[in-house]
C-alpha cells in the first residue's frame, strides 16, 4: 500500500440490536463464552463437546511456525460424526436434505438413507480401487449424491478435490493432474436454466491428459442420449452402487490426515490446492455452523445457497450442517429459474429458517425488485446471513427489510477458503450489528488490523488484515508446494497470517473489510478502498451494483473509474453520472468521487459471484484483458470495453 494507511472514510452509526425474542431463544447471549478464554483450551472443549472422537487427542496444538497441527493424537472419522451418531441416537427419520432440482423434482432424504447411500458409495470407490490417502475428483453439478460422493471419500480415508461443475475441461485437468487423483467422479450433465451442461463430455477432454485416472464414476442425472462411455474406466453410478453393501466400517483417521483439497484460483499463478485435515477442520465448522446460525437442529431448516464446488458449500451445506444433525435444502439451480422469485418460492415451501447467501445475490435481488420476495410468505425466516465480499451497508438494510422482515438478525461472515470456516462474524443472539460490518473475531480467533510494517494500527484504524495466532481449521498448506504456503500467507507480515484483505477498525473496535489489497486505490495520496466507494454508490436509490478501479492519472496518479449497473426503474442518464458523482462526494468526501461512471447491465465476475475489479482495470488502462478463464461470463467484460471506448462521461470537474 505504498506506505499510506488505508483511510476507512465512509460512516455508519444505524445499529441493529437482536431483538429480546431472538435473544431469548438464543445459543449465545452476551457472557456465554468468557472472553479472554486461552484459545487452546477453548478450542479443546469445542473439539470434545462438538463431536465423537474413537481416540481421544493428547496434545492440543503443535505449532512449528508456520506449521500447525491440531488435537494430536486423536482419532475419528468425519462421516461417522456426520451421520453414523445420529442414527445411533435416534434420529435416523430426521430430514439431512430437502432436495430441490431445478426442473421442479424433488427428494427428501433422511439420515439413515443418507448412511446408507454413503456406504453403497463408499464400498463402491473401494470396488474401483481407491485406498486411503487416494484422492478423488468429483465435478458434478448440485445434486444429493455430490455430498454423498463427499461423504464417501471421508469415511474411506480418501482425499476429495471437488471442482466447480462449470469449470471448463482445461481447468478440470489441471486440478486433476496436480492432485494425481485416481478417480473422478462426474454426471452425464447437470441442469443450468433449462439446459444441460453436458460434463461427461467435459469430463471426457478432461481425461484425455490425466494419466493418473482409473476409473469415473458416472451419475445418470439429465438422462439424455449419446453419453460415451469408455470400456474399462467409465462405470454409470446406478450400474455398480446400489447393488453394494449398506454397511461400510468408517476407517477411523488420524486428526490430522488429510480430509480434502479445494483449489483456489486467485489472481496470480496456477491454482492452489489448499489442504484440510480431519479434526481441525471439522471442529470449527461444527462450532461455527452451530452458534453463528444459532441452529437449533429440531426446528431449523437451514438454507446455504452456495454450491459444493466451493468452500462455503464444504463446510455450510455438507459438513457443519450434518455434523450438528440439522435439516437443510439444497438446490440444483439458479435463482431465475424458472422465473425471478425461485429463491422465495423454496422458502416458502420449506419454511426455510436460516438463509446463508451472498451479497452478489442479494445485489442482484435488489436490481430485480423488491415485489419479487414480497409475493412469497417468507416468515418462517429467523436469521439471515451473507458470505464471499463485503456487503454494502445498502444491501444489508435491504435484504433486512425485504428478506428478513426487519426481525431476523444478519450474519456477515469473513472467511476464505483458507480459513476453512468463518473467523469474524457477529454472534446472532449477542452481537450488536452495524450493516456493512462483519463486526468482531469469534470465540478462539485473533483477528487484528496491521499497517506496512506489520504494526497494529489500534483503534479506529485502517490496514491489512492479519490472523494473529493459529486455528483448527486452519490450512495445513498447499498441495505439492510448501514454500507457496509460507510464500503467500506468511511472509508478508512476521509471525502473522496475512489474508490479502484490506480492512479497518472503527471507534468502537467494530471491523470493517474494504476487499482485497490488490484493488486498494491511491488517490492523491489517499489510500481509498473500493468497497467504500461502492458501498456510497450503492446506497444512492437508482444504484443496484457497482465497481470501480483506479486508473492511471497524471495529476492524482490514480482516478476513479466507477461501474454501475441501476435498478429496475431506473434509466442511464448524463445527469445521473452527476448526480451519482455528487452523491459519492457527499457520502465520503471530495476525494471519493468517481473521474467517470459508466452504466452497464453487468459487472464481470468469478463463478463464484466475486466481483473481478482487475478486469475493469484493464478496461480503465486501456490495456489488454489478459486471463479471462476465472470469468462466469466472459462476454460480460468483452461488452463493457466496448461500451467504456464508445463513452465520454470523464470529467475532472
Ligand atoms: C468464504 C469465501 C475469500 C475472500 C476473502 C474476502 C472475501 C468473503 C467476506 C469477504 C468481506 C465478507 N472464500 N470475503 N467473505 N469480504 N466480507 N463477509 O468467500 O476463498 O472464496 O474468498 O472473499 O476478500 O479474502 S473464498
Amino acid at each position: 500500500m505504498d506506505d499510506v494507511t488505508l483511510e476507512g472514510l465512509l460512516e455508519e452509526d444505524r445499529l441493529f440490536a437482536p431483538s429480546t425474542e431472538f435473544v431469548s431463544n438464543a445459543l449465545v447471549v452476551d457472557g456465554t463464552f468468557a472472553a479472554d478464554a486461552d484459545f487452546e483450551s477453548f478450542w479443546a472443549a469445542q473439539a470434545t463437546e462438538l463431536l465423537d472422537w474413537d481416540v481421544d487427542f493428547h496434545t492440543v496444538l503443535e505449532w512449528k511456525h508456520p506449521f500447525a497441527k491440531w488435537f494430536l493424537g486423536g482419532k475419528l472419522n468425519v462421516s461417522y460424526n456426520c451421520l453414523d451418531r445420529h442414527v445411533i441416537s435416534g434420529h435416523g427419520d430426521q430430514v439431512a436434505f430437502h432436495w430441490e432440482g431445478e426442473p421442479g423434482d424433488s427428494r427428501v432424504i433422511s439420515y439413515t438413507e443418507m448412511l446408507a447411500e454413503v456406504c453403497r458409495t463408499a464400498n463402491s470407490l473401494k470396488s474401483l480401487g481407491v485406498e486411503k490417502g487416494d484422492r478423488v475428483a468429483i465435478y458434478m453439478g448440485m445434486v444429493p449424491e455430490l455430498a454423498v460422493a463427499m461423504l464417501a471419500c471421508a469415511r474411506i480415508g480418501a482425499v476429495h478435490s471437488v471442482v466447480f461443475g462449470g469449470f471448463t475441461a482445461d481447468s478440470l485437468r489441471a486440478r486433476i493432474n496436480d492432485a494425481e487423483a485416481k478417480v473422478l467422479i462426474t454426471g452425464d450433465g447437470a441442469w443450468r436454466r433449462g439446459g444441460i451442461v453436458e460434463l461427461k463430455a467435459i469430463a471426457d477432454d478432461a481425461m484425455s491428459g490425466t494419466p493418473a485416472i482409473e476409473k469415473c464414476l458416472v451419475l445418470r442425472r439429465t438422462g439424455h442420449d449419446g453419453v460415451a462411455m469408455i470400456d474399462g474406466r467409465d462405470v454409470w453410478w446406478h450400474d455398480l452402487v446400489p447393488s453394494q453393501s449398506d454397511e461400510c466400517v468408517p476407517e477411523s483417521m488420524d486428526a490430522e490426515d488429510l480430509l480434502f483439497l479445494l483449489y483456489t484460483s486467485g489472481t496470480t499463478g496456477s491454482p492452489k490446492g489448499i489442504m484440510h485435515t480431519t479434526g481441525g477442520y471439522l471442529t470449527q465448522v461444527a462450532f461455527t455452523h452451530k452458534y453463528v446460525f444459532d441452529l437449533h437442529p429440531e426446528t431449523d431448516v437451514f438454507w446455504c445457497t452456495a454450491d459444493c464446488g466451493w468452500v462455503t458449500g464444504h463446510s455450510y451445506i455438507v459438513y457443519g450442517p450434518l455434523a450438528n444433525r440439522a435439516t437443510s435444502v439444497m438446490y440444483e439451480g439458479t435463482p431465475d429459474f424458472p422465473d425471478k422469485d425461485r429463491f422465495w418460492q423454496i422458502i416458502e415451501k420449506y419454511k426455510v429458517t436460516t438463509l446463508y447467501t451472498a451479497p452478489t445475490a442479494i445485489r442482484t435481488f435488489m436490481k430485480w425488485g423488491s415485489e419479487y420476495p414480497a409475493g412469497h410468505d417468507l416468515s418462517s425466516l429467523r436469521l439471515l446471513g451473507s458470505v464471499g465480499e463485503p456487503i454494502n451497508p445498502e444491501a444489508w438494510v435491504w435484504y433486512f427489510e425485504n428478506i428478513g422482515g426487519s426481525r431476523c438478525p444478519v450474519v456477515d461472515t469473513w472467511w476464505q477458503t483458507e480459513t476453512g470456516a468463518i473467523m469474524v462474524s457477529p454472534l446472532p443472539g449477542k452481537t450488536v450489528a452495524k450493516p456493512g460490518s462483519a463486526t468482531f473475531p469469534l470465540p478462539g480467533i485473533g483477528a487484528d488490523i496491521v499497517g506496512d510494517d506489520g504494526e497494529p494500527v489500534g483503534i479506529p484504524g485502517g490496514g491489512y488484515l492479519v490472523l494473529t495466532h493459529p486455528w483448527p481449521s486452519m490450512l495445513r498448506g498447499v498441495w505439492g508446494d510448501p514454500q507457496r504456503y509460507i510464500d503467500t500467507y506468511w511472509s508478508r507480515f512476521d509471525k502473522k497470517y496475512f489474508a490479502g484483505d484490506g480492512a479497518k477498525r472503527d471507534g468502537e473496535g467494530y471491523f470493517w473489510l474494504l476487499g482485497r489489497v490488490d484493488d486498494i486505490m491511491l488517490v492523491a495520496g489517499h489510500n481509498i478502498s473500493t468497497t467504500e466507494v461502492e458501498s456510497a454508490l450503492v446506497s444512492h436509490p437508482a444504484v443496484a451494483e457497482a465497481a470501480v478501479v483506479g486508473k492511471t492519472h497524471e495529476t492524482t496518479g490514480q482516478a476513479i473509474a466507477a461501474f454501475v449497473t441501476l435498478r429496475s426503474g431506473y434509466e442511464a442518464s448524463q445527469e445521473l453520472v452527476a448526480e451519482l458523482r455528487a452523491h459519492v462526494a457527499e457520502q465520503i468526501g471530495p476525494i471519493a468521487k468517481p473521474q467517470s461512471v459508466l452504466f452497464t447491465d453487468d459487472l464481470p465476475k468469478t463463478r463464484s459471484g466475486k466481483i473481478m475489479r482487475r478486469l475493469l482495470r484493464n478496461v480503465a488502462e486501456d490495456e489488454s484483458l489478459g486471463d479471462t478463464t476465472t470469468l462466469a461470463d466472459p462476454n460480460v467484460v468483452a461488452g463493457i470495453k466496448a461500451l467504456y471506448a464508445a463513452d465520454a462521461t470523464d470529467d475532472d470537474a
